[in-house]
């Protein structure tokens, strides 16, 4: 008992001390960041979110990021700030399905405001400029806020022909010319979609133009929002930490962040009991599917596979692809593509060295794989500190 007593006040003092230091780091972003274009919390009230649901929405984000309610505000201060970090998104070989799924929505959300004002001085898809225009507001943010930007990658790099099946822009650089470019200057690389962070779909056999990941192309360390789309929420909470923290959240081996891929789709899913009570899918439409049993039959791979997608779901905690009936088909793993077909049929019992029978088993080998990972990542760092020598003057 007093043990344990001990032990709560030394976590307590801990939190306490972190959101200290978190304190100290949101005051130098507050200093070091442009000045914000919009009031965050005008444009909250135009589009009508009150107060409360913006304090509602802080402390789920607050839980998502496996931090304790002290740090609310903190969470509150760091998504006044979010449409304040500059951020440069690239666009390589990919169906352009992540800015979409973050981009477009109908929910009047507060991360939907967020993604909304996102300070995009460069994003191919969706500025106005083109050519030797969008070319200038490139070297323009480069210029202007060397070391301090965010690099957002969204697709593959192909190799194949020296680089030459993805030019872009007015002088045709290759795709891995402007990744290594504007990576060296960006204060940090976020990958968001599994075609970035794992070559994916791109890079699925026979992968004629030779796709590979960002971090495969040009040897960055990147963090990995993986998924096909991936969740907009883990995009966001990633940069709520970074504001928080200045630095990225801890990584699996597979460069996701644990707090939002530190978890399997199984252990956490709301059809897990009638796994384990046998009672299965057999078909689609039958008697099984309508009471919302298990979907392994029916080919889910959420036995193989990382992510909160159950937990915080998708368009603003409404779904995910489990509830709507359909199994996850393992969008956030390496080569999903590949390795999780047929997505529609349980894998072949041979590709984990086992069928639904060792399924638990699984579980424990995969997380045994990430945690190796988490401690070699541990040594590398996706991040260039501001004040590091290592930054691009
Ligand atoms: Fe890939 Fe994103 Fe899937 Fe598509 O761009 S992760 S194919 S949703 O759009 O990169
Ligand atoms: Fe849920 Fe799929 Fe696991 Fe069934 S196999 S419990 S549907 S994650
Ligand atoms: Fe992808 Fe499976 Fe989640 S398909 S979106 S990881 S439920």
């Amino acid at each position: 008992m007093g043990r344990n007593a001990d032990y709560h006040r030394t976590v307590s003092k801990q939190y306490r001390q972190l959101l200290k230091q978190c304190q100290v780091n949101l005051d130098h972003m507050d200093r070091e960041l442009p000045p914000s274009v919009e009031d965050f919390g005008e444009l909250l009230k135009e589009r009508g979110v009150s107060r409360r649901e913006f304090i509602k929405w802080t402390s789920l984000m607050t839980g998502a990021l496996m931090l304790p309610p002290i740090f609310n505000p903190a969470v509150a201060r760091a998504a006044e700030q979010f449409s304040r970090v500059p951020v440069v998104w690239l666009h390589f070989a990919e169906c352009t399905g992540c800015s979409e799924a973050f981009l477009r929505t109908s929910y009047p959300g507060v991360a939907d405001i967020l993604l909304e004002t996102i300070s995009l001085e460069y994003h191919e898809t969706i500025m106005a400029a083109a050519g030797d225009q969008a070319e200038k507001c490139l070297e323009q943010c480069l210029h202007d806020f060397p070391g301090k930007f965010l690099c957002v990658i969204e697709g593959a790099i192909p190799l194949g022909n020296n680089g030459k099946y993805m030019r872009l822009g007015p002088k045709g650089k290759t795709g891995v010319e402007i990744a290594k470019e504007v990576t060296a200057k960006a204060a940090a690389t976020i990958c968001i979609g599994g075609c970035s962070a794992f070559g994916n779909i791109p890079a699925a056999k026979p992968n004629p133009t030779d796709c590979v990941s960002v971090s495969k192309a040009i040897g960055v360390h990147t963090i990995n929002i993986a998924g096909c789309p991936p969740n907009p929420v883990n995009f966001i909470g990633t940069i709520l930490h970074y504001l928080m923290f200045r630095d990225v959240p801890p990584l699996d081996g597979l460069g996701r962040p644990v707090w939002a891929y530190g978890k399997r789709i199984h252990d956490y899913c709301e059809r897990r009991a009638h796994y384990d009570g046998a009672e299965f899918v057999q078909q689609w439409g039958d008697e099984g599917a309508k009471h919302g049993w298990c979907l392994y039959k029916m080919g889910c791979k959420g036995p193989y596979t990382y992510a909160n997608c159950g937990q915080v779901r998708f368009n603003d905690g409404v779904s995910w692809p489990i509830m709507a009936g359909h199994g996850c088909i393992g969008c956030t793993e390496p080569g999903f593509w590949d390795t999780m077909a047929p997505l529609e049929k349980p894998i072949h019992e041979d590709t984990f060295g086992g069928g639904q029978g060792t399924i638990d088993t699984i579980g424990t080998a995969l997380l045994g794989v990430t945690a190796v990972g988490i401690a070699a990542h541990a040594a590398a760092t996706a991040i260039r500190h501001r004040d590091d020598k290592s930054e691009t003057k």
